[in-house]
Parts: structure tokens; sequence; C-alpha cells
């Protein structure tokens, strides 16, 4: 019996590079997936002698694009920080809040109080939204454990939510995320403490790159450059939560070191996004930490386009700045604030998304990806960041397995 598989009756939104339309429309598209790989994609009326003998699948003439790709999310930790939000209704800002003890501490305290088994249901359940809504792929950041022990906690949770085979997941190790109270006037040496963990994770599989805050109430640009420096000599990639809240010149330096993506980038510098273009790097935009926050100033869209700089939009879930857990409204909110086109906004989440990831093997419907696609109950694609607070996800299809 052959294992092949032809998925048809769907137009297809391939996303392939040069697509004449942009968004390489194929109306009556056929997808021919053997294992997680996908062998074939076009009009069915021009399906190749492969094809024959496939099993065939119906998707009752809906859209099918690639699997969205979330690829900033900070998932696993413990409680919750809804006090925070009112007490931002209430006057504080991040910063006070953070500077009094708040903010990032506090979800550090919860989440080193959390079993791993609770950190594993939380975050599993956060990431089954995502699921529903034709996620196939997301990246988890650290960032709440802050000690080696609750770090690896954290990495071990998010790869176990990989291994459940529901979602394919990439690790990031952002113990740079903020100061632990034991090392409370002595940032340097949780700097160090931070680059010594982290070829113990490493060698334990736990880790995919590494990233850091770069920011007044996060760390200096020489403490980023110290985690970098250590990753680097790992043969890790760098990404960098950079120019969020001020421009600390974090892209230009995270951009020195070849990063992956730079993410946030409100106040992204000229100098910044050159650097980027030089180096590749991914611009990974971040519209719910935006609209949570109350930020008036926006990423420096138009020179990221005109530089030809990709970009990503992600949700950055996390319970201080962004508990959304929508990918489509994150790319809705990326072309409501931000004025991402429609097509630039889908592909921040499926091709660009994967770029961010290091990942050239999925973003795209074409022969050689990896078979993640979606199915949605629209005509066109537009449609996706068109409509929000409903979700037009029918089916989902991860590594060639349609999901219950
Ligand atoms: N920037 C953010 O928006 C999140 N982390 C970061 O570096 C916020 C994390 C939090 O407030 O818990
Ligand atoms: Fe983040």
């Amino acid at each position: 019996m052959s294992t092949r598989t032809l998925w048809h009756h769907a137009t297809l939104a391939t996303l392939t590079h040069g697509a004449p339309d942009g968004w390489g429309l194929v109306p009556n598209g056929a997808v021919l997936t053997e294992g997680d790989t996908i062998l074939w994609v076009g009009p069915y009326d021009r399906r190749p002698a492969a094809a024959d003998g496939a099993r065939e699948v119906d998707l009752g003439g809906m859209l099918v694009t690639p699997g969205l790709i979330d690829c900033h999310t900070h998932l696993v930790y413990g409680g919750h920080r809804a006090n925070e939000a009112e007490m931002r209704a209430n006057g504080a800002s991040y910063e006070e809040i953070a500077r009094a003890g708040g903010g990032i501490r506090s979800t550090m305290a919860a989440t080193r109080a959390a079993s791993e088994q609770e950190l594993y249901d939380g975050a599993m359940r956060r990431v089954s939204a995502l699921m529903r809504e034709g996620v196939t792929t997301l990246e988890i950041k650290s960032g709440y454990g802050l000690s080696f022990d609750a770090e690896e906690r954290c990495l071990r949770v998010a790869r176990a939510i990989g291994a459940s085979g529901a979602v394919d997941v990439r690790t990031t190790y952002l113990a740079a995320h903020a100061l632990p109270p034991e090392f409370d006037g002595r940032a340097d040496d949780y700097i160090e403490a931070v680059c010594a963990w982290m070829p113990t994770l490493q060698a334990a599989g736990l880790v995919d790159a590494v990233d850091a805050f770069c920011e007044t109430i996060g760390f200096s640009p020489a403490q980023t450059q110290r985690v970098f420096e250590a990753a680097t000599s790992l043969g890790l990639p760098v990404k960098l939560h950079a120019e969020q809240l001020s421009d600390q010149g974090g892209a230009v330096l995270a951009a020195s070191y070849g990063a992956l993506s730079c993410d946030h980038l409100e106040y992204l510098s000229t100098a910044g996004v050159a650097a980027m273009k030089a180096a590749g790097s991914v611009a990974v935009l971040l519209p719910g930490a935006y609209y949570m926050l109350r930020e008036t100033r926006v990423p420096p869209i138009a020179s990221l386009r005109s530089a030809g700089v990709p970009m990503a939009v992600a949700t950055d879930h996390n319970p201080g700045t962004s508990p959304g857990l929508s990918l489509l409204l994150s790319a809705h909110m990326s072309c409501i604030f931000f004025r991402l086109t429609p097509l630039e906004a889908i592909k921040g989440i499926t091709v660009h998304a994967a770029k961010a990831l290091g990942l050239i093997d999925r973003g795209m419907l074409a022969a050689g990806m990896r078979a993640d696609f979606a199915s949605w109950d629209v005509a066109h694609p537009n449609e996706l960041t068109y409509w929000f607070g409903q979700n037009p996800c029918r089916r989902v299809i991860a590594a060639g397995v349609e999901r219950a």
C-alpha cells in the first residue's frame, strides 16, 4: 500500500519566493505527501504519476496555507500577572513595576514554585490554543527560572511539549532575561553564571538558540555580548530582544554575531536596520507587546521594507506584556498598528518566521518541505488578517499527519 497522500480540492497559497501574485495562489490545487515530506504541489489536473494509487483526501474547497510558525514565545511559566495589568490600568508603568520587584521576577517566583508537571500542563494548554489556529512550529524561550535548575526545568518542559508530537518546538535559552534576587547588585556575576550553565544545557540537548534582554531594565550591551560570546563558542545561534523600550544598539551588536533575528525593534536605528540587512537577520515584530504596553512608537517598517530585511510576526506570548494566544490576531495587529500588508503579515507567520528560527524546510508549500499545512474556511488568504476574534482554521496537517 502506498504511504502517499494526495490532499486535493483546495485553493493553495504556496507563499513560494517569486510567485507572480506574491501569494502563489493555485486554484484547484493539490499537495502530494509521503511521510512527513511534501513530494509535489500544483494544480490537481497536472498531478504527477507518483500520485497514482495515493490515498486521496478531499479538503472541501478550502484555502490551504503552510502551517503557521510562532517564532517568539515565552510559554513556560507559573502563575500569571493580571494584578500587574490592573496596576498599569491604575497608572503604574511597566518599568516601575519591574523596578519594584514585580514583572519578570514575580513570574520567576511562581515558576520556581511550580512542579515540572504543573509547568507542562499550563504550557500545554497554551500551546493547544495556538495549535487550534494552525500553528505547527513554535519557539519557546526559557527565562522565568533564572537559576540553573529552574532554567533546565523550563527547557525540559519545552522539549517535552515538542516530544508529545503535537507541534515542532525549538527551544531558546533566555536566562539573561532578568536579574534574579540572589544576584542583586551583581549583574556581571549573574551573566558569568548564565554563560557557565550554557554548555551543560546544550550537552543535555535542551538548547537550539540563545537570546538576551538588552535593555535598561535588562542587561547592557556589554553583558549581552558576553552571552553571545559564550553561545558562539558553542556553535549556538543567537537572537536578541532589542530596542523594545530604548535604543541600546542591540541590533547592531546582535547582527555582528550573525543573529537569526532581532525582536521587538520599536526603537531600532538606521544603523540597526543596515546591520541586520548585512547579517541576514530577521526583524521579528511583536505587536501584542506593543499593544499591551500602550507603546506609541512603531518599529521602522518602511526602512526595514526598503532595506529588504525579512519581517516576521510572533505572539511574544508571556504573562507580563503579551498574554495573547492568537497568532492570527498578532498578524492582524501587525497590519493595523505597523501597516504591514496582509501578504507581509502572512509571510511573517510562515516563511519569514521559519527563517527567524534558522529553519529552511518549512513555511512554504513546495516539494521537499515538511508536510505542515492548514486549511481555512476563507476564500482568499487576505481574509486571515482581516477577520479577528474568530478562528477559521478547519484542519491541520503536521509532519504529514492530520491532527485529530
Ligand atoms: N520583553 C518582553 O516583552 C517580555 N520579555 C522581554 O524581554 C516581557 C516579559 C515579562 O514581563 O514577563
Ligand atoms: Fe519576548
